[in-house]
Formats: C-alpha cells, structure tokens, sequence
C-alpha cells in the first residue's frame, strides 16, 4: 500500500526542523534546454519525489508548499521546467508537491481559474501552508529566491531575460507569486471571469491591496528567471474585456472568486513527478 501524504508528514514530525538557510543552496547556477531532455532522464535525476511530492529525509521542513502550473499544450515547457525546479525546491528543503492544472477541450484560456481549481483540489490532498502560481515557461535562475511564503503575498520574478531583468511595471505580479493559504482564502482567490491573455494578474493585486495587504520582492539579484522563448497560443487571445473587469474588481471580488468557482474534475493522474489534474472549466459566458 501506497503511503497517504498524511501518514508520510506524520513521520516527519519527529525530526529536528530544518535549518532557516539551508545548507544545499548554490545561488545562481546556469541552466540548460537540451532538446534531447526525456521525462525518464528527470525521473531518474529525482528518485525521491514520490507521486510529484518530496519531503527531506533528515529534516522537518519549514513549510509545505503546492506549486501550481496552469497548462494547456506547453509540454515541452513543463518538461524543462520540471528539469529545474525539482532540484531547485529539494535545495531549498522544501516539504512540496507539484500540481500542473491542465485546461481540457479548446475554449479559450482561463489561467486563474485553473489556479482557483488546483487551489481548492490541492488542499484534498494536504493543508499546505503555502501556494505558489506558477507560469509554465518560466525558469527561476538562482535558489536564493525562496518558494515560501511570508506574512504578506509575494512576487517573485523581479525580472526575467526578456525584459532585461527590470520590473515590468508598478504593482506587476504576474508569472510566479506566492501566497498563504490564509491569505489567498481571504481575497477570496483568483477571479473566475478572465477569458484569455491579460489582466487576471492585477485583478490579483487589487483584491491583496483591498484587504490592506502588500506584496513583498526579494532583491532583484535574486528574483531572476529566463522565460522560454513563445508566441502568443492559439485559445489565448488578448481578453479585451480586462480593463472593464478591473475597474469592477472591488465589488467583484466578494463573488467571483473561489466561492463561485464551478468545474469538473475529468482526471487526476499521479505521474513520478507531478500530479496531473485535467479540468472542464467551462468557457466565457
Ligand atoms: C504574462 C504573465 C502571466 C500572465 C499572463 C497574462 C509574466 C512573466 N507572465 O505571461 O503570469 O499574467 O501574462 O494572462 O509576466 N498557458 C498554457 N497554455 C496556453 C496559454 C497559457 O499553458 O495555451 C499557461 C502557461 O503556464 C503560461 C501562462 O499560462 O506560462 C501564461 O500565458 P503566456 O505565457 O502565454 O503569457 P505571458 O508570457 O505574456
Ligand atoms: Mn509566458
């Protein structure tokens, strides 16, 4: 019988905590896109993640962490990114599992609402302390950049290869951001009503700054990532209605959200690394 992740934290609790730097990190290492990279390579690189969760064998962890991946057609990004982050969380001493949020059929793109889904299927699974929203294409580049989180929500990609490592604008907490469950349960999670590119991300921001919180960065030394080459897919065109919904946010937020958010669950499949959760999120009203 299969150990429930339960039972495998529970075992944990009698060790010593792990430290609050952990020994194993390396800060900026250089990355690789191998187009001969195989999802076996990775699994044989990372035989202790089990069913896409690990958790250090002679430490307790700090925190438990759920990354979640929105995904629809990006398996060559979610390969690659499985390449990295999986020794760059084992670093950091992580108690972590990966979840990729696959989006099923080909209606247009809803990126937060698949990460309200793997929120609310996650938390099934484990009370985690800590989610982490998480773009398929993006690489972190140095592991002093820590995927846990802190009292008030955080940003993590300062900056990233394409846009010269800069802070895209103000208020930007697009691509990877990190907040408590607590936190994100009280804004009442991502907004369900954004079709498409664009906008979900500040829809975010309003609902933190609404409820007096503030988003934190680490140094931009530190928050860097390289964001895969990509054209813009095919079912995720500009949502045109984005600076509309985001003059409605501050009512908005109280309905739309994780209270409302409506989906069926098509599979979850526990592969070595991740666990797949393929999703009907319906399509733009
Ligand atoms: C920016 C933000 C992203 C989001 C988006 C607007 C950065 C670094 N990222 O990304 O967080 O706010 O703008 O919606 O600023 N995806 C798929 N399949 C698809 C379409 C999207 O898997 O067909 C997922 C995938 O995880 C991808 C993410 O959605 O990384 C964001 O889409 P994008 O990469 O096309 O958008 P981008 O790079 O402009
Ligand atoms: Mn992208």
């Amino acid at each position: 019988m299969m150990q429930s992740i339960e039972e495998r934290v529970e075992e944990q609790s009698a060790k010593e905590s792990c430290p609050e730097h952990s020994p194993l990190l390396r800060g900026a290492f250089k990355l690789s896109f191998d187009p001969s990279l195989t999802i076996g390579q990775v699994e044989s690189e990372n035989v202790e993640v089990v069913e896409g969760q690990y958790n250090p064998s002679d430490c307790t962890a700090r925190q438990s962490v759920a990354i979640l991946i929105p995904h629809r057609n990006r398996e060559k990004h979610l390969l690659y990114l499985l390449y990295h982050l999986h020794p760059f969380l084992q670093r950091q001493q992580l108690h972590y599992a990966i979840y990729v949020i696959h989006q099923a059929g080909d209606a247009t793109f809803n990126r937060a609402k698949l990460l309200n889904v793997g929120y609310l299927e996650a938390l099934k699974d484990h009370s985690w302390d800590c989610f982490i929203f998480h773009d398929v294409d993006l690489v972190p580049e140095n592991d002093h950049n820590l995927y846990m989180c802190e009292d008030q929500p955080k940003h993590l990609v300062v900056g990233r290869n394409s846009t010269g490592y800069k802070l895209r604008y103000k208020g930007y907490f697009g691509g990877v951001s990190a907040m408590t469950k607590d936190q994100f349960h009280k804004v009442n999670g991502f907004p369900n009503s954004y079709w498409g590119w664009g906008g979900e991300d500040d829809d975010l921001r309003i609902r933190v700054t609404l409820q007096k919180m503030s988003i934190i960065r680490p140094s931009p030394e530190v928050a860097r990532y390289t964001m895969i080459f990509h054209k813009r897919d095919s079912g995720n065109q500009i949502n045109k209605d984005r600076m509309q919904l985001l003059r409605r946010t501050h009512q908005a937020w109280k309905t739309d959200g994780l209270n409302s958010c409506s989906y069926k669950i098509l599979s979850v499949h526990r592969a070595p690394l991740f666990i797949n959760i393929t999703t009907d999120i319906g399509q733009p009203e």
